[in-house]
């Protein structure tokens, strides 16, 4: 027998994974975004989070509960969309977990358990946010924070982040190589390999740091080799797409999903950090790197490309928006995997047209008030000009 509440809760969960998700009105001509979260903590299995028993829940509690289901890290797989998201339990500790859909905007549903990692790092506190790669090799490979306790007197919040590196043919076998060691950078975040070798070599964006909070002297997204997957060592990192003064970036910024191979470039849509008086804003922005020079940055259009909106704004870590997964159709179409304020998990999807056009085609920031308002100026006089040949009122 179960507890009457099981079925009330169940039809509710039901119901929330059956709903369609749909457009909204949101226009910017670059991506739509969609309506519904993709994923949240109220898509989580109940079997993960109560003790279906009544003889030992009688009160039909949870006894695990799940505080949030965000950024998730992205692949297309055998026909379906797969997800391996980032679910943190009321304890405060994140785990993986894959959930999958055929269509990729909704009915996103978890497999029946979480991914157990090989629990290889006896420090390791804490794992979170996987970029998924299928890497030329033949392999998935999943890279992810590996956040361990920096034991240091008197500060119980010190912490040290590596990247851990994992991989799989199936998502549900996962083998654990040893952390990503990076001879300059004492801690590294928001790192994501790329699909291909670049110089024989597997390549790695990574995010230098000197602290576990602030990057101190890391001036942006880096980029290095490693020539062993199962031993992988980068000696040098060359710097990618960097932190500016009073722009989006000024804090920190972090590679997102790995980034899309495109005709013209690696498209990368990372994120951005800045200080405000309510604390950090993490939003996304857009760059293109070379193709064989993958740390050339070719394209950086001006600002941010998609920001907090609306309910998306409050959540556990409030004015965030924060990508780590991304799929790109045959077709060209794109589906964007975000999670706003550490929360819950979104899907805006774009193609790579749109993609392209924008990354070339919108200008760079000229990084003063005084050029801002020039170039703005140009494009109300091209604009005027343009409504007054074709006598448009
Ligand atoms: O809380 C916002 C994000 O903070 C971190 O990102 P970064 O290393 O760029 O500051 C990550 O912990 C990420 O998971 C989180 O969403």
């Amino acid at each position: 027998m179960l507890h009457p509440e099981y079925n009330r809760q169940k039809a509710i969960q039901d119901t929330l994974l059956a709903k369609k998700n749909v457009k909204t009105s949101f226009y910017n001509g670059i991506y739509s975004r969609w309506e519904n979260p993709v994923l949240t903590r109220d898509h989580v299995p109940l079997f993960w989070r109560y003790d279906l028993n009544p003889a030992t829940n009688p009160n039909f509690q949870e006894r695990l509960g799940i505080n949030a289901v965000f950024n998730a890290g992205a692949i297309y797989h055998n026909g379906k969309y797969c997800l391996v998201a980032r679910v943190e339990g009321n304890d405060r500790k994140s785990f993986f977990a894959v959930a999958e859909s055929e269509s990729g905007v909704d009915g996103f549903t978890f497999r029946e358990r979480p991914i157990l990692l090989p629990d290889l790092c006896p420090d390791e506190t804490n794992v979170y946010d996987m970029r998924l790669t299928q890497h030329e090799d033949g392999w998935i490979y999943g890279v992810f924070c590996s956040e361990s306790s920096a034991n240091e007197p008197g500060d119980l919040s010190a912490a040290v982040a590596a990247a851990g590196i994992v991989r799989t043919k199936d998502l549900e076998t996962w083998e654990r190589l040893p952390n990503l060691v990076t001879r300059q950078s004492p801690q590294q975040r928001n790192v994501c390999l790329l699909p291909k070798f670049i110089d024989g070599k597997y390549a790695f964006y990574t995010r230098p740091m000197d602290g576990f909070i602030e990057t101190g002297s890391g001036g942006g997204i880096g980029f290095g080799l490693a020539s062993d997957i199962t031993h992988a060592v980068i000696d040098e990192e060359k710097m990618s797409s960097l932190r500016k003064y009073h722009t989006i970036t000024e804090a920190k910024n972090g590679c997102g999903a790995v980034p899309i191979e495109t005709e013209r470039g690696w498209l990368h849509i990372a994120h951005g950090v800045r200080n405000t008086a309510a604390g950090l804003r993490y939003v996304l922005y857009v760059f293109v790197t070379d193709l064989n020079e993958p740390w050339r940055v070719i394209a950086e259009p001006s600002g941010c490309f998609l920001v907090p909106f609306g309910k998306e704004r409050v959540g556990d870590v409030s004015n965030v928006v924060f990508s780590n997964g991304l799929i790109t159709r045959p077709d060209g179409t794109v589906y964007i995997y975000y999670a706003s304020s550490d929360t819950r998990l979104h899907v805006a999807t774009t193609d790579l047209n749109r993609l392209l056009d924008y990354a070339f085609n919108t200008p760079a920031d000229p990084l003063r008030s005084a050029d801002c308002v020039r170039q703005r100026c140009e494009l109300i006089d091209k604009n005027l000009a343009f409504l007054r040949e074709n006598e448009i009122q």
